[in-house]
């Protein structure tokens, strides 16, 4: 079982946020453990401080080392991730997640604004890790975040096995839009072939709008989507279809007005499938 443990100044923000949902199934059946620890537990002092103005001015609070060390030192064992979150760090992606999901042990080290003491980032941390770029007034949000992105690669955590798998970005895809009862609604009808029963029709459908969703809102992601696509196609010896772009297109060029207008793709043009 992978276990977290979290330290932070708000372990109530961490144990709140991990009793919910799929998180919180995953702890009640132990696929996982997370639990928060506070420095101020080793604070001994009248106002049990933890954190001091930085030396030399600077803004926010930064954490005082001895009491993070000792919380520190009261979960870690031999074969623990240090992670700490910060601005600083390399950007979360699912590549990421999916690997820290693989640990045994992951101690999370949440600063406040201003950040925790340069020398327990140099004797203790691991891995710097960040959520993206923007700024946040401490790191427990960028612990759940990660904590939650990670948790989807648990086997079992998920639903049923592969969820995980077919998910957005394992095939470097957006998800196709997604339609439930009634099937007309707000003048708008559910895709006709949703409803045919067909179930390899279905997928192939899903798989192309997924592509044709993510040509439109993460170009990015399509280039480099079509380019292994290209590379798989062109290493076949016996061809079963015609090059990916041209498939696209192909499809594209039979949908509806109506279709593309209830799947956000009424300004595709075929011309954007021409490579
Ligand atoms: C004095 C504050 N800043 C100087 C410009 C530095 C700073 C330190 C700590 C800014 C924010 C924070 C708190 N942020 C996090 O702990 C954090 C975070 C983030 O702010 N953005 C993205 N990912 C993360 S992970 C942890």
């Amino acid at each position: 079982m992978l276990t977290i443990d979290v330290i932070t100044l708000f372990p109530e923000m961490i144990e709140t946020a991990v009793s919910h949902g799929v998180l919180g199934q995953a702890l009640k059946s132990d696929l996982l453990s997370v639990k928060a620890h506070t420095p101020r537990e080793f604070a001994s002092d009248r106002h049990r401080t933890v954190d001091d103005r930085p030396f030399g001015g600077g803004d926010g609070m930064i954490m005082l080392p001895e009491t993070l060390e000792k919380t520190i030192q009261k979960v870690q064992h031999k074969t623990s991730k240090v992670v700490y979150l910060s601005p600083q760090g390399k950007t979360l992606t699912d590549e990421t997640a999916r690997a820290l999901s693989k640990e045994e042990h992951l101690v999370f080290i949440c600063g406040r604004y201003g950040g925790i003491d340069q020398r327990i980032i140099n004797e203790y941390v691991d891995e710097e890790l960040s959520i993206g770029d923007y700024v946040l007034s401490g790191g427990e949000l960028g612990a759940l975040v990660v904590i939650d992105a990670l948790a989807r690669f648990i086997p079992g955590v998920l639903g049923h096995d592969d969820s995980a798998q077919k998910d957005s970005f394992s095939e470097g895809l957006l998800e196709h839009p997604n339609f439930t009862r009634p099937r007309e609604y707000l003048n708008q009808e559910v895709p006709e072939v949703l409803l045919s029963g067909n179930h390899k029709l279905i997928e192939e459908w899903k798989h192309k709008v997924s592509a044709l969703v993510t040509l439109k809102k993460r170009p990015d992601l399509f280039k480099e989507y079509l380019k292994k696509e290209n590379e798989k196609y062109y290493a076949q010896k016996k061809k079963k279809t015609g090059p990916p772009l041209k498939e696209l297109k192909e499809f594209f060029s039979q949908m509806s007005a109506q279709e593309k207008q209830a799947l956000g793709l009424e300004d595709v043009r075929e011309e954007d499938l021409n490579g």
